[in-house]
């Protein structure tokens, strides 16, 4: 048996440019699963797009209303405070996230290690990426790459959900990504499969959306390892299913360090 393969991963930078610039240091192969953006902290309503734009007191009532499932209001809210800084037309308003958005992954993208094998989260903008990223970072989505002996799939993106986030696939799309990718040793994914401990979230107290096409095909083909992110903090952060270790990667923007693991 060859020497083991240590990878580090993140997911959930949500803005932790600083962190993410040392994630690497110690592994051989750095995975980063997305959601680099921050557009809200629910932890720190003064961080993210929300609060820059719009100030902390309305990122904080903004959260508290999105967190109470109250979406109608949220967008509302939005709608005001948009009005307020003078952007009244719905089409004037993503040339200023944009600008916004762009800044952070000017950030991102320097700090990044590289190499680095990415996929896309539900909190990502994959059209402004090829802006971004650099030479020796490699974004793997529906796809396989070869690695030392070994394959490792990717399957980036949330799932359409009543949040509205910016990367959201029809589940039947998403279905077609992972389907495409053939039996793999290592899956890697922003979400997780649909299993209800490994979806539910018991800081936010909702199920997220996990999926049912990820659970199928880790049934199916019992890769190894599955390791993913989005949920923050999770009521279960790993499961065996079959032979499978479905592992949740965790937080980095809220812990500041990778998941690591050896895998031969
Ligand atoms: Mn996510």
């Amino acid at each position: 048996m060859g020497a083991p393969v240590r990878v580090h991963v993140a997911s959930d930078v949500h803005g932790a440019a600083r962190e993410l610039a040392g994630a690497a240091t110690g592994s051989d192969v750095f995975v980063c699963l997305g959601d680099l953006i921050c557009f809200l902290d629910y932890h720190d309503p003064s961080r993210g797009i929300f609060a820059d734009l719009f100030g902390p007191d309305h990122a904080l009532r903004y959260i508290e209303l999105r967190t109470a499932g109250r979406y109608e209001e949220a967008r509302a809210l939005s709608d005001q405070a948009w009005v307020g800084i003078g952007v009244p037309e719905r089409s004037g308003r993503w040339s200023v996230m944009e600008a916004m958005v762009r800044a952070q992954y000017e950030k991102l993208f320097e700090a990044m290690p590289a190499p680095a094998l990415l996929t896309y989260g539900n909190v990502d903008l994959p059209a402004l990426w090829p802006d971004y990223v650099r030479e020796d970072h490699r974004v793997v989505d529906g796809d396989v790459v070869e690695m030392d002996g070994m394959r490792w799939g990717f399957v980036g993106g949330g799932l359409v959900s009543p949040m509205r986030t910016p990367y959201e696939i029809a589940p039947e799309d998403y279905a077609a990504k992972v389907a495409s990718l053939g039996p793999v040793d290592v899956l890697f994914t922003h979400i997780p499969p649909a299993v209800p401990e490994l979806v539910y979230d018991i800081e936010a107290r909702r199920f997220e959306v996990g999926s049912q096409a990820l659970l199928e095909y880790v049934q199916r083909v019992q890769p190894r390892y599955h390791l993913f992110g989005h949920i923050h903090q999770p009521l279960a952060a790993r499961m065996r299913i079959g032979r499978t270790e479905c592992i949740n990667v965790g937080h980095f923007a809220g812990t500041g360090r990778p998941f690591a693991l050896d895998i031969r």
